[in-house]
């Protein structure tokens, strides 16, 4: 058993908006001063994360000047150079400011679209001048409460115009930078564009340069859909477009919870974990969690810290897991490692398998034997393995 103290080599990365949170939800107002973004990088540093994001204003306060830009960046900058944290993802704000009230790129104002084009071209040049490889786009915003004020279809064109515009625009600068897709089905519209991982996959495939273009999957995200998160990241990762991840953790189906990575569904974490550890995902292990308001600074610090002791504690259980002899004995009498076998032979066509027979009766009342695999994963989960 190690201690669970992370290092850079675990890539673990976290937004600025997250231990940044002030607290201020529909109902409370703010409980925390904000967190200066360099002095977040240094506490960061010292937890032992490799990584920090966020979005345009979560590093430069909107409306601020060339000047006042220039020495936040230096700042960063410096605080970056100190700590060793590199920049892995940059986003774009397009859902706080009031004009971002209809969404970003499917605003029916079409004002309001160019301007969400500006404002993520002009963070396109910032994330390449920090070395971001990924980018990360989140429509907020865009989607509807109403079913009237709002053409679907149009709202898809549009936002396909806008990643072939966005792609175009990486590509003719040179750029080493791909986008990544956040699904969420609701909050804080109504109904969300987009609203699971399956909705985004399907839409890349419309795109211009599909291949420039994959997903961010929020664990919660899924899970607020009723969807087994662990299921969404498999899919994504069989398509080649697991581009990038949020962990965090999410009790259910109702509002976005955000909970520290493993304080939500612990069993769907640790069946994360594992196939992010076996499928080899070499990208940033990416918190997007919010330290709840009961907390002060002290409390941030140790949900963050605890984001990261518990990715670490479940990767540490998973492998036990698959070292267990027990549980590969189990693997194999639920069959699971059959189901890589195709189920046609080299040569094999429709006669082949016509001239077949199977005693069905015989075939079905056979059990897979999966309860004695899953309480096995349980108790490892549970430490008394
Ligand atoms: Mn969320």
């Amino acid at each position: 058993m190690s201690d669970y103290r992370p290092t850079p080599d675990d890539k673990f990365s976290f937004g600025l908006w997250t231990v940044g949170w002030q607290g201020a939800n529909t109902f409370g107002a703010a409980v925390r001063p904000p967190l200066d973004p360099s002095e977040t990088v240094r506490r960061l540093g010292e937890l032992g994360a490799y990584g920090v994001t966020c979005h345009d204003d979560d590093l430069i306060p909107p409306g601020s000047d060339a000047a006042a830009r220039d020495a936040i960046l230096k700042r960063f900058r410096s605080a970056l150079d100190e700590t060793g944290l590199v920049v892995p993802m940059l986003t774009t704000n397009l859902f706080s400011h009031p004009i971002f009230r209809d969404g970003g790129f499917t605003s029916n104002r079409r004002e309001v679209r160019r301007y969400a084009l500006r404002k993520v071209i002009r963070n396109i040049d910032l994330a390449a001048e920090l070395g971001a490889r990924t980018y990360v786009c989140w429509g907020g915003q865009d989607g509807a409460e109403s079913e009237a004020g709002k053409d679907d279809r149009a709202a898809l064109d549009r936002l396909r115009e806008a990643f072939d515009f966005l792609c175009g625009y990486v590509r003719e600068q040179g750029y080493d930078l791909r986008f990544a897709l956040e699904p969420k089905p609701n909050e804080p519209r109504g109904d969300v564009l987009l609203p699971t991982v399956g909705h985004a996959l399907s839409f890349i495939t419309e795109l211009a340069h599909p291949e420039m273009v994959g997903v961010n999957p929020e664990v919660g995200h899924e899970q607020m859909a009723g969807l087994n998160a662990s299921h969404s990241v498999a899919q994504a990762l069989w398509h080649g477009k697991l581009f990038h991840i949020d962990l965090n953790g999410q009790r259910g189906v109702k509002y976005d919870q955000d909970l520290r990575f493993g304080a939500g569904d612990v069993k769907e974490a640790f069946f994360l974990v594992d196939l992010l550890e076996s499928a080899g995902y070499d990208g940033p292990r990416h918190f997007d969690f919010k330290p709840p308001r009961t907390e002060d600074i002290d409390g941030v610090w140790a949900s963050a810290a605890a984001c990261m002791r518990n990715y670490l504690i479940l990767k540490e259980k998973a492998a036990a897991f698959r070292a267990d002899p027990e549980v590969a004995d189990a693997l194999a009498a639920a069959g699971v490692a059959e189901l890589s076998r195709s189920t046609l032979g080299p040569g094999e066509g429709v006669a082949d398998l016509l001239a077949e027979e199977l005693d069905v009766e015989e075939a079905g009342g056979r059990g897979y034997h999966f309860e004695h695999l899953d309480q096995l994963a349980l108790d490892h989960l549970f430490g008394v393995r």
